[in-house]
């Protein structure tokens, strides 16, 4: 299973195309379209989101409501396109003057892009925006759907931002207080003083960045491998954390702690019980030990950096000039955590989908659901 997105950010759309998907899969427009929402939504997001009504339209490789078995195409009108026609269009008259950037901003892909691509900055940025993470949303959201359908939950939730930091607790509640809060945090004390920090950043032309804590839960053992590199869970869990914009850093159960203890608070002792199989006493490798998922839910913290563009820019260098100038303020938000939470929840969700159809392959979701019960009673040992 593959997929691959192209679309730039003024451009006229986003496209995507998964391939490798079995027939049978349920698939809901509307649930594709719920999470498209929000993700465009969260109290740090700036003007651009005003303007957009992210949703999708299924082209191909669906078919009453089911997959079947052909690549499925995707795509995302993007409804600014109209302010920016004439600029990104792809015709040889397309005004690449007016808003051409000289002054790439520090953090971003800006000047790097155009070093290495031998083009203007507005190529690189337009590409290099968040924006391509709706398609991956929308993707994301096909097969988390038939992970739902498989019994299996993906839930995330802002644990900081700008180094305020949320009470966490696993109940019910606290969950619900998750889902129903703007920021995705569980604790409404931190809620208001992120509140308070984030008109702080945005009188002051700052921008603010946070950790985020995805879990995937009802997950059996056995999912990725510790036999080569590339086929261990977390390294691909780690590879499509970090590939989202401006996420700098990820880890797992106990994280970075684990560096500072000895071992015997570090790992898990294993259970067993019958009818039930094995388990682990405590949770703190996040579910996940020699590459494999080990049958406890998958934690992970990522963290994601300050959005770059500043609306109070730090200094650059003119590209032709070359004098040392204010980078270029481009229309931005000013924290966007909330949004990557689903963004991480999505990438999460594709991962965890591949591993799946790693380990049961199967040409129908009705096959995948066969295999997948016999092995869940087989764990019961
Ligand atoms: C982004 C800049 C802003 C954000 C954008 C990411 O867009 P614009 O330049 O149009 O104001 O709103 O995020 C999205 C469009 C999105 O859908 O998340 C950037 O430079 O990365």
């Amino acid at each position: 299973m593959r997929f691959l997105t192209a679309g730039e950010s003024h451009g006229q759309k986003l496209v995507g195309i998964i391939e490798g998907l079995p027939s049978g899969m349920k698939v809901s427009k509307e649930i594709v379209d719920h999470a498209l929402k929000k993700r465009q939504q969260g109290p740090g997001r700036g003007g651009r989101m005003a303007i957009e009504q992210d949703q999708v339209n299924i082209i191909s490789g669906v078919r009453g409501g089911l997959t079947t078995g052909a690549p499925l195409a995707l795509e995302i009108l993007n409804r600014d396109w109209e302010n920016w026609e004439r600029i990104m269009t792809w015709e040889a008259d397309a005004d690449l003057e007016s808003r051409k950037v000289m002054t790439p901003r520090p953090g971003h892909a800006d000047l790097t892009g155009a070093l290495k691509y031998r083009t203007e900055v507005r190529n690189i940025l337009e590409r290099a925006s968040a924006r391509e993470t709706a398609m991956r949303v929308a993707i994301g959201n096909i097969l988390r759907q038939s992970l739902t359908d498989l019994g299996v939950e993906i839930r995330g939730r802002v644990t900081a931002v700008g180094g305020v930091h949320a009470k966490l607790a696993e109940d019910h509640e606290y969950w619900q207080r998750v889902q129903q809060s703007e920021w995705s945090v569980g604790d409404p004390d931190a809620e208001r003083r992120m509140g308070e920090l984030l008109q702080e950043s945005r009188e002051q032309g700052e921008s603010l960045g946070g950790l985020l804590e995805v879990q995937v839960l009802h997950l059996p053992a056995g999912l990725g491998s510790h036999v080569q590199w590339d086929r261990k869970l977390d390294g691909r869990l780690a590879q499509a954390i970090l590939s989202v914009q401006a996420i700098k850093g990820v880890s797992f159960g106990i994280g970075f702690d684990a560096g500072e203890k000895m071992g015997s608070l570090v790992h898990d002792s294993i259970e067993y019980s019958p009818g039930q199989g094995f388990c682990r006493s405590s949770n703190r490798a996040g579910g996940i030990e020699g590459g494999m998922s080990n049958g406890e839910t998958i934690v992970l913290q990522a963290v994601m950096k300050p959005i770059p563009t500043l609306y109070k820019p730090l200094n650059t260098v003119h590209l032709e000039t070359k004098e040392i100038v204010k980078a270029s303020v481009e229309r931005s938000d000013v924290c966007a955590v909330p949004a990557a939470l689903v963004v991480l929840e999505h990438v999460v969700a594709w991962v965890i989908a591949e591993a799946v159809l790693e380990k049961f392959p199967a040409d129908s979701f009705s096959e995948l659901e066969t295999a997948w019960q016999a092995y869940k009673e087989y764990l019961k040992l």
